[in-house]
């Protein structure tokens, strides 16, 4: 496919909402300015050995000071929509007690630059960025961080609720539960196993108290942006098929059955849960008026090997081989240079499969994320990477799935967490040196496919 003639995508409906993705931490930089706190990234990127280049994130690209340029390549690109995140440091430095008005007026003059650029704002509240203060005090293991979450949500939504209307609470509760409480591998760098649970259930509830918030402020457009894969099991055998049952209750279900159905998937895992948790279910699942979809790559899990002693590397996570399921690799799709299986058709599968399992309880769905690192300026696979997705999103569309936007992680090469800035999954290429940005090609092939819908819907018009 790279380098030839391609076939114009599919058309999709006029109001079908086209975006790109950020968050606040991997972005902004200006970690110390205008009154921020310190977040759990600032202090896990200040431990030795934590990221793999050694790396954080005090400049990423410089985006606090540069986001009118960054305005500017929205603007060009044609996307209707930029999600980015809100730093609850930047707003609430402590994470409770006083807002920082200064935090505040950034996203004030980011929202403005949006809307003056015609693109409409997407703020997601919180991606992963916990107030320091709160997480040397337990961050998300504790219940009433919930509690100061939606506090923070309301004080946002007071100061931009006039000029937003569509918001999203949560970024991914899933990764930062495995990856942040119970694995190590990402901020706060807790390896508490399955003892992590009890952040999930809080995350969840900060969600729900968060939506409560965001309605009281008037606001009428709320989602969730929750990551999702289909699982595959490694055989037919019952240890496998087990294994695989396990990882997709554990990644999958666990976080979309109490928003969408108002129940924890398992009895057992409930019970492991602290507080009044059917009371707190249903403060979790009030309806929203979307559901976000964050997809990267489906995943081959099968039984541990029993006589496995050493941590497995897998897609650049660490696993201990004390965990009840393993990851495979999966054979006979291309990569991409993060070594994640490139699986167009496993997107299609996941949302038919979210309507065979939620059925009427399901609202409209938009992928909030979809995106692949690879190098280079001139960026083929890039492109090949979203033309296929996106085919495969109308697949799903046309078979019924009620699908209203698709945002591409990312705009701009930023900073990947663990990873530091070895891996690119930007529209945009940053150089970390000079922080001068290039379009890539993807955002050129983008830009044009936009213009190709626009076109084609306004000559359909006649
Ligand atoms: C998102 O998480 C985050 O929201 C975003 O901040 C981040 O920058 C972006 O993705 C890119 O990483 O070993 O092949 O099974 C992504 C969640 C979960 C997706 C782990 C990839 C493992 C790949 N990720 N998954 S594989």
């Amino acid at each position: 496919m790279p380098g030839g003639p391609r076939r114009p995508l599919p058309r999709f409906p006029r109001d079908f909402l086209w975006g790109v993705s950020t968050s606040a931490q991997q972005i902004e930089g200006a970690v110390d300015e205008d009154g921020r706190g310190r977040s759990a990234w600032d202090a896990f990127t200040a431990e030795a050995g934590r990221i793999k280049d050694g790396s954080d994130a005090r400049v990423a690209t410089d985006h606090y000071h540069r986001y009118r340029e960054d305005v500017a390549l929205l603007k060009e690109l044609g996307v209707g929509a930029y999600r980015f995140s809100v730093s609850w440091p930047r707003v609430v430095p402590d994470g409770s007690g006083p807002v920082n008005a200064a935090g505040l007026d950034f996203y004030d003059r980011l929202v403005d630059e949006l809307l003056t650029a015609g693109v409409k704002p997407v703020p997601t509240l919180f991606h992963w960025d916990t107030p320091q203060r709160l997480e040397a005090g337990g961050g998300w293991l504790r219940r009433d961080t919930a509690e100061r979450f939606a506090a923070y949500a309301d004080a946002v939504a007071a100061r931009l609720g006039d000029r937003v209307d569509r918001w999203i609470t949560l970024n991914e509760p899933a990764e930062l539960t495995l990856l942040g409480y119970g694995l190590g591998q990402h901020a706060p760098g807790r390896h508490l196993v399955f003892d992590a649970l009890p952040a999930a259930h809080h995350q969840l509830l900060g969600h729900g108290l968060a939506v409560q918030a965001l309605r009281a402020r008037g606001a009428t457009d709320i989602g969730i942006a929750n990551s999702h894969g289909p699982t595959w099991p490694a055989s037919e055998s019952e240890a496998d098929t087990g294994a695989a049952d396990l990882y997709d209750l554990l990644l999958n279900r666990l976080f979309a059955e109490p928003v969408l159905l108002g129940r924890y998937p398992d009895e057992e895992l409930a019970a492991l849960l602290p507080g009044p948790v059917a009371e707190d279910l249903k403060t979790i699942s009030q309806p929203l008026d979307w559901y976000g979809v964050n997809y990267y790559q489906p995943t081959l899990v099968g039984a541990p090997d029993p006589a496995a002693t050493a941590p497995t590397d897998f897609g650049g996570i660490s696993l201990p081989p004390e965990l009840p399921f393993s990851p495979r690799e999966i054979k006979g799709y291309p990569r991409t240079d993060f070594g994640w299986p490139v699986v167009p058709e496993a997107l299609t599968e996941l949302l038919l499969s979210f309507r065979e399992r939620y059925g009427a309880s399901l609202p409209p769905i938009v992928i909030t994320e979809n995106g692949c690192s690879y190098e280079g300026i001139e960026d083929p696979d890039r492109i090949a990477f979203h033309d296929a997705h996106i085919r495969a999103l109308h697949e799903a569309m046309s078979a019924g799935v009620d699908i209203r936007g698709y945002f591409v992680w990312s705009l701009m090469d930023n900073f990947e967490w663990a990873e530091g800035y070895a891996r690119r999954f930007g529209l945009v290429h940053v150089d970390f040196a000079t922080l001068t940005r290039t379009p890539k090609s993807s955002y050129h092939w983008l830009r044009d496919a936009l213009r190709d819908q626009h076109d084609r819907r306004d000559r359909a018009r006649g």
